[in-house]
């Protein structure tokens, strides 16, 4: 059964396709061979949040139909993450990373197993992936708050690490 996935894409260094905003572009056309790219959001521009002492962020989100699994999906995103030169440090995990593919919601799905949470738990929190999310998908519900997208970066503090602008 096909699943409507929606990922985060992030990037805060430059990987071996170029800057953090090549590196997305060329990232999704990447996720375009794991199904049917959807929607794309606008490409943003965003303040550091949880560790301030790195470059600012490009970040976006993709909807992607596909027939994988969850677990099949984000082994994939892993994959992916690490051609992209994606080298994961244990010391430093809000760290600089030339990319980061974040699984955010599949579906109705909730799923928490040792390597996949679903929805993502920081969802709900981060003006960087609900103000894209909000661009494609206001509508959608978030199947365990049971609030849509647009309601949950409504109900977001305005303080701190918030700035964030489409280039
Ligand atoms: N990702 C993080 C930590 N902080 N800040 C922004 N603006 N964008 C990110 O993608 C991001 C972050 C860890 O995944
Ligand atoms: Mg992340
Ligand atoms: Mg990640």
């Amino acid at each position: 059964m096909n699943r409507i996935a929606y990922l985060a894409l992030g990037s805060n260094l430059p990987s071996p396709y170029g800057s953090p905003q090549k590196t997305l572009r060329m990232a999704v056309n990447r996720l375009e061979d794991l199904g049917g790219l959807t929607a794309l959001s606008s490409l943003y521009e965003t303040d550091p949040a949880g560790r301030h002492d790195q470059p600012v962020f490009f970040n976006a989100v993709a909807a992607l139909e596909c027939e994988f699994t969850p677990q099949a999906l984000l082994q994939r995103m892993l994959a992916l993450e690490g051609e992209f030169g994606r080298i994961r440090d244990a010391n430093a995990p809000k760290g600089p990373r030339t990319l980061d593919l974040d699984l955010l919601l599949m579906g109705d799905l909730v799923v928490r197993t040792g390597g996949l949470t679903l929805p993502h738990p920081a969802l709900a929190q981060r003006r960087f992936v609900l103000t894209p999310l909000a661009e494609i998908a206001p509508q959608l519900q978030h199947p365990i708050l049971h609030r849509s997208i647009a309601e949950l970066l409504a109900a977001l503090p305005d303080e701190g690490e918030n700035r964030i602008a489409a280039v």
